[in-house]
């Protein structure tokens, strides 16, 4: 490989630059490089994530500063939090402080679910609750599909079995609403890492919104996780017909058995697989009204990125945007412009 062109992993993305972390170390063993991008890969409107694989060039190695010049084909994508070759999503909603939103959690999980790659559901803060009340809501995700781990960072329960599920190779990413305790989870599986963490606060004991952006860490050889910004309201994935197969508990079943129709959507048509009553049934509902009423589109700022599943072809940068201006040189990394793109929308509530 040439001196000035290498490959690596984007581990975080500030306003206009983005850490990458090399695939093999250069010159004075530098793993990562600060990078100026753009939001945007050239003309087809292509986003980088965390987690994208890239090329990059015009390396400077004594400032271990390059520029970002392709994005390499993508395998997954989760829209919200924006990461790219994920392998895994972990789901994590506090059992206290703030509490558990069956509605929300269902929101995330679908999103989740969507991505098609594993996905796990942590219940944090289990040191708030009484046994009794940790065991009912784990009988209550039982029924949805999902074997939880309910982590208590002040008694260590379930840190190894999180541990565990994080350390097999691949991406996994946490997410979920601010304040659940994504950032202490990190913290506690890896100490030295010293992320910043926000008390909840105000009557809804919300997040204070702490983690301000995606980023990759190293938990074991090849398996890396993502922390990510807490957010309430994930979107659902655009098409009607196959939100059902979202719900493990259905998707299950529809596994089994189908019904009479091919777009049944399963609220009580004639020939359908499914029982009406089921535990999920008036989420369901209203995630399809929401849907329906156009209020959800779930596409991801990110979709376009997809395309190069297609052609599995590095998609070049425009070299008139691989330069950021020099008064934004000078301003450093975090003094960026407002923040565009994929970076936003992370930023809500
Ligand atoms: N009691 C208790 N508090 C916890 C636990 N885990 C985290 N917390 C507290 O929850 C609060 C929020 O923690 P963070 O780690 O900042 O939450 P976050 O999910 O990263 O939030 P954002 O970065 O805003 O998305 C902090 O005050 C933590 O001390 C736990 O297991 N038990
Ligand atoms: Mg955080
Ligand atoms: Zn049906």
């Amino acid at each position: 490989m040439a001196e000035d062109t290498a490959t690596g992993r984007v581990a975080a993305l500030l306003a206009n630059f983005c850490w990458v972390e090399l695939d093999s170390p250069g010159p004075g063993a530098i793993t990562r490089l600060l990078c100026t991008r753009r939001t945007r890969l050239g003309k087809r409107g292509v986003q980088i994530c965390s987690g994208d694989r890239v090329r990059v060039e015009a390396i400077d190695w004594a400032a271990a500063r390059a520029a970002v010049v392709a994005l390499l084909p993508r395998s997954t994508l989760l829209a919200r939090p924006a990461v790219a070759n994920l392998t895994r999503v972990v789901v994590v909603a506090a059992l206290a402080e703030p509490e558990p939103d069956p509605l929300q959690l269902t929101r995330f999980l679908i999103a989740a679910e969507a991505t098609g790659q594993a996905v796990d559901l942590v219940f944090s803060k289990a040191d708030r609750l009484d046994g009794a009340a940790v065991a009912a809501w784990r009988e209550r995700v039982q029924a949805w599909g999902y074997e939880p781990i309910a982590v208590s960072i002040p008694g260590g329960h379930g840190l190894e079995e999180l541990r565990a599920r994080l350390s097999r190779p691949g991406l996994a990413v946490l997410c979920g609403p601010s304040g659940v305790g994504k950032s202490s989870l990190l913290n506690a599986l890896r100490p030295e890492l010293e992320l910043r963490i926000g008390a909840v606060s105000g009557r809804l004991q919300r997040g204070r919104h702490t983690t301000r952006h995606v980023e990759l860490f190293a938990l074991a050889p090849g398996a890396l996780v993502a922390d990510s910004p807490g957010f309430n309201r994930p979107l659902l994935p655009g098409d009607p017909a196959g939100l059902a197969r979202l719900f493990p508990e259905l998707r299950d079943r529809l596994d089994r058995r189908s019904c009479q129709f091919r777009d049944c959507l399963h609220l009580g048509d004639p020939g359908c697989a499914i029982e009406p009553g089921w535990p999920r049934e008036s989420f369901y509902r209203q995630c399809l009204a929401a849907l329906a009423a156009g209020s959800d589109g779930g596409q991801s700022r990110c979709a376009p990125g997809r395309r190069l599943e297609d052609g599995r072809q590095e998609t070049r940068l425009d070299p008139r945007l691989r330069r950021g201006s020099r008064r934004r040189r000078r301003q450093g990394a975090e003094a960026a412009e407002p923040l565009e793109g994929i970076s936003s929308p992370d930023r809500e509530g």
